[in-house]
């Protein structure tokens, strides 16, 4: 806390603090400790501009390299040779299940034009997410440990009460972190929104009665608790789903394989959207069209970055598919917006 005063001043919160482990293979390890620290950037809250909320590092936290692309060996038959973006495309993982290329190729040979190939693939992208449905009364999230669901929350809660100009309410129900509750606390101070912590179904109910007169209420889960079926059963008895937006995130950094496991221990929940995060630390964000094929959900929500509120998207289908293409540099269509 000193060490956070020195550089941030008296004013500063400590969000998160964990231990980092340096040294090889803990030969030389020494104990270092990275601390998430905040700083209120306007001390009086502005009532309809969206709120600032800066995260300094105090020590120096590892530089985070985007991911690479992560492809796979293609079989024939493989695609004319003016289409190589095309066919780098389809090298990559998420696309590994398309049987494009013979229509592609067709294409090609009858029409002579890379545009009218890129457009195909583009509109089979586009089609295949949805429009994001409206948020329910509760929005609540879930996901595994560390993707981003706190910090999304608080993001969403900043939407709807600045942008459309909701009363927001804010239920916690991770109780498993001190620095859990107090992060949302620190977020939901700075945007002067209310915010109840729930122990247990008690609570919880307690914290929904609260929030009667409330037009949304966000509530933020621990990645553990809903891999646990007990802890499921129990939630369904106490809460009805079908007022509820509850969406499953995902980190855009994670492997497509440990994506496809996350996934398949949420599905049994009545998931209604899929919230996609840090789609700024990696050059692949293609594993969103896999993930939309594979659970038939729309995207509600991307983020690409940690600044609350700034960095959130919502998953309209052609902003979407136009940063997908963005990153697979496909220009035309980027600048167009098709
Ligand atoms: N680069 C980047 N970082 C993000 C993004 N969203 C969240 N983070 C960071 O990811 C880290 C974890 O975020 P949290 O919001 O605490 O994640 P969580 O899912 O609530 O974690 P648990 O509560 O521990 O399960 C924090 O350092 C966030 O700032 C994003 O879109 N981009
Ligand atoms: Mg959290």
């Amino acid at each position: 806390m000193a060490k956070v005063k020195q550089e941030l001043g008296d004013e500063a919160v400590i969000l998160n603090s964990r231990q980092v482990k340096t040294g090889w293979f803990g030969l030389f390890a020494s104990k270092r400790v990275e601390v998430i620290a905040a700083l209120e950037k306007e001390q009086t809250i502005i009532k309809r501009q969206p709120v600032t909320v800066k995260a300094e590092q105090t020590t120096v936290a590892p530089q985070v390299q985007p991911e690479p692309v992560r492809t796979i060996d293609r079989k024939s038959p493989r695609l004319h040779g003016s289409l190589q973006h095309v066919e780098a495309l389809l090298s990559t993982e998420s696309f590994a299940d398309e049987s494009w290329d013979e229509t592609l190729n067709e294409l090609y040979y009858t029409t002579k034009s890379v545009e009218e190939v890129e457009r195909y693939v583009y509109e089979q992208v586009k089609s295949s997410f949805s429009e994001p449905p409206e948020a329910k009364r509760y929005v609540m999230v879930v996901g595994p440990t560390g993707v981003g669901k706190t910090t999304t929350l608080a993001k969403l809660a900043a939407y709807f009460k600045l942008k459309e100009g909701k009363s927001v309410g804010l239920i916690t129900t991770d109780t498993y972190r001190i620095a859990a509750i107090e992060q949302l606390k620190t977020y939901a101070e700075i945007m002067n929104i209310p915010v109840e912590v729930a122990y247990d179904f008690h609570d919880f109910k307690r914290a929904k009665q609260l929030f009667a007169r409330k037009d949304i209420v966000l509530i933020d889960t621990a990645g553990r608790n809903f891999r646990d079926l007990a802890y499921v059963e129990q939630f369904h008895e106490h809460h009805d789903f079908t007022e509820t937006s509850l969406s499953l995130v995902l980190s855009l950094t994670s492997k497509i394989k440990d994506m496809d496991m996350i996934y398949s221990q949420f599905e049994s929940l009545p998931l209604s959207s899929l919230i996609f995060t840090k789609a700024d630390e990696t050059s692949d964000i293609h594993a969103m069209y896999r993930m939309v094929k594979m659970s038939g959900l729309p995207v509600a929500w991307m983020t690409d970055g940690q600044e609350v509120p700034d960095d959130l998207i919502q998953g309209h289908a052609d902003v979407l598919t136009r940063r997908l293409f963005e990153k697979e540099g496909w220009a035309r269509w980027t600048k167009q917006g098709v």
